[in-house]
């Protein structure tokens, strides 16, 4: 039997949804979170010199997009066809490029210039990828679903995984208007596994 250990800081970050892949698939794993003072000791041993890694059966493997596609693969969450996969493929891509967004506006350090892309977030960027969520959502049981099929799949814990930043820091009604998209995300998060995850995982602001 493999095992498993996945290395990344005590928060949620590029760490959190190789977690839930492990938890949807009801798979045992090390989670392993280390601190900054740790990282610095442990940095020169990671094949790229950054979290998250994904270690199997000892071997390291850097790349949180390579590390979920090939655990989504692994624990059959990626879908069953070649379009599932990449509908799964749009979805962890749009997520990407959307968190890369939230994360600039975070860290901005001029303080008008933190004020206007806050405002850009708030009224543009959150509205359209919650538009392009629920539209790709409805491709598949007119929305009454999952994005694939119909079970749980890597897209599904993508999207929870960065909403639950959207709404626990920056905007809590960005679903308000979206029916569907609301209906999924309590559907995903109250599913057994991830629901017992979301309760008893540590408490971390990202
Ligand atoms: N493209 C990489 C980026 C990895 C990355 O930048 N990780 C950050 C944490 S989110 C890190 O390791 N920071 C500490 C460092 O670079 O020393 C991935 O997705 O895994």
């Amino acid at each position: 039997m493999s095992t498993y250990k996945v290395t990344y800081f005590n928060g949620r970050g590029r760490g959190e949804l190789t977690r839930l892949l492990f938890v949807a698939a009801g798979q045992k794993f090390e989670d392993e979170r280390v601190t900054r003072e740790e990282w610095q000791k442990l940095k020169p041993n990671m094949p790229q010199g950054t979290v998250p890694v994904l270690t199997v059966n000892g071997k390291m493997l850097p790349q949180s997009g390579a590390i979920n596609r090939y655990l989504a693969r692994k624990l059959d969450l990626y879908g069953k066809t070649n379009e599932e996969m990449t509908t799964n493929d749009i979805i962890m891509e749009t997520v990407n490029d959307f968190r890369s967004k939230l994360i600039q506006a975070y860290f901005e350090q001029d303080d008008a210039k933190k004020a206007e892309l806050s405002k850009n977030i708030k009224e543009q960027t959150i509205p359209n990828f919650v538009e392009q969520m629920e539209n790709l959502l409805c491709e598949n049981n007119d929305g009454s679903g999952f994005f694939v099929g119909s079970a749980i799949t890597v897209g599904d814990l993508a999207l929870l995984d960065v909403m639950e930043v959207v709404i626990g820091l920056i905007l809590p009604t960005a679903l308000d208007q979206s029916e569907k998209l609301k209906a999924h995300r309590e559907r995903v998060s109250n599913s057994p596994r991830i629901k017992e995850w979301l309760e008893k995982r540590p408490k971390t602001d990202m």
